[in-house]
């Protein structure tokens, strides 16, 4: 059974481009300051986005035509990760990710709804043995459900916050089993619809108690994999507690979980933010805190997350040019956290937006790389603050112990 009978093996044909399947900048093995392209960039398909998504809005049903629409429960489950690994083996992204809700359905219990997951799990675990495919990383889906509509971790209702840490606790022992390199949280219901009936003390101090006993269990059974936290300010919420970049990191040191957190940061959650991406990554860079990307883009004349698939070339130059500074992305990766459009229901054209993405993030890095080793903002940047290499201005950035005289030739 093929899912993709129209399509081949993606490969690099640059500019003489064969086919509309295939890539005009992304190849894989090309070197690139040192490291292959492929290495640079980590790429990774949403699993949810990709083999989930129906194409439904808030006003409208599912649009997309998918070769297992007919099947329902765990035989569609099945069928999505046959497509999932087909899909995969063609592209040649070297990563996926996933929400436990994303790979098996829910039963009517917990434990019926592991077990499901254990089914697939292990599916998975097969073909991964085959695939050059790795885990970037998993998370739980804490936010679909309705018991989580006061949220997760920081839910009013206590019993809500111990099911949460279940989900979680075999969440993490799904991430040991296949080997995931980061552990995602996302907390699309951690925030307050209204500051009257809310606690925001508490609701934090709660969260930050989840996320040590998540540090301890992960500890406790052996997984290694990089915590992430993936800040977006507000949807579904009015108002998220991991707004940005910095409130999150403020959160992080505040709670003492800094050492064991790092961020996972999304275009287009930077920008309803009212940021860029590259600020995002720039705040967190110099915190030592930028973890991994969800690679999207937003539509600047809309004010929701319409995860689109990046297309903005000055946009994924700047985003190479904060990972380049960073030294690289460590554990993380550029996670597609993108959908086609929902007129886009063809299974082909989600060939066609990942190769438009992963062609403008290749593009992004050389650019970024020409900026770097061409010094174009370096040099600048240095002669801006020249003035703090001598006299008062190096006695200002010097030790303490100097203070003073600075202090008094100042005023
Ligand atoms: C939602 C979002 C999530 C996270 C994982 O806006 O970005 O898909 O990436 O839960
Ligand atoms: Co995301």
């Amino acid at each position: 059974m093929t899912y993709f009978p129209n399509v081949g093996k993606i490969s690099f044909s640059g500019n003489s481009l064969k086919s509309d399947l295939s890539f005009r900048y992304y190849n894989p093995d090309e070197v690139i300051a040192g490291k292959t392209m492929k290495d640079h960039l980590r790429f990774s398909v949403a699993y949810w986005h990709t083999f989930t998504q129906d194409g439904s809005d808030p006003f409208g049903s599912g649009t997309m035509i998918r070769p297992w629409n007919h099947l329902k429960g765990m035989d569609l489950a099945k069928a999505r990760v046959e497509a999932a690994f087909e899909f995969f083996e063609k592209l040649g992204n070297p990563y996926f990710c996933f929400h436990d809700r994303d790979i098996a359905p829910e039963g009517d219990t917990l434990r019926e709804t592991n077990k499901n997951l254990d089914v697939i799990v292990s599916m998975i675990k097969d073909y991964m043995k085959t695939s050059h495919v790795k885990l970037l990383w998993n998370t739980a889906n804490m936010f679909t459900n309705p018991r989580f509509v006061h949220g997760a971790a920081s839910s009013c209702n206590a019993d809500v916050f111990a099911y949460a840490a279940a989900q979680v606790k075999k969440a993490l022992e799904i991430a040991k089993e296949l080997g995931a390199e980061n552990y995602v949280f996302w907390g699309g219901r951690e925030g307050y619809e209204s500051l009257l009936n809310t606690d925001m003390k508490f609701e934090q101090e709660n969260m930050a108690r989840f996320f040590h006993m998540a540090i301890d269990y992960a500890k406790e059974i052996g997984f290694e994999g990089q915590f992430l936290i993936e800040p977006k300010p507000k949807e579904p919420t009015k108002h998220q507690y991991d707004f940005d970049a910095a409130t999150t990191i403020a959160f992080l040191k505040t709670y003492d979980l800094d050492k064991d957190f790092k961020l996972n940061l999304e275009a287009n959650h930077a920008t309803l933010a009212g940021h860029t991406f590259e600020h995002e990554i720039r705040v967190a860079r110099i915190h030592g805190l930028l973890g991994s990307l969800d690679a999207n883009q937003g539509d600047p004349l809309l004010g929701w997350d319409t995860d689109e698939f990046p297309t903005d070339l000055y946009a994924t130059t700047l985003t190479m040019y904060e990972v380049l500074k960073n030294g690289g992305l460590g554990k993380g990766g550029l996670n597609f956290d993108a959908k086609p459009r929902r007129s886009s229901f063809m299974p082909d054209d989600l060939f066609y937006s990942h190769i438009a993405g992963m062609d403008s993030y290749a593009l992004g890095l050389k650019v970024a790389n020409r900026l770097i080793e061409d010094r174009v903002f370096d040099d600048f940047i240095e002669e801006r603050y020249s003035s703090y290499k001598e006299g008062i201005g190096a006695e200002i950035v010097s030790d303490r112990s100097s203070y003073h005289i600075s202090i008094n030739r100042c005023f």
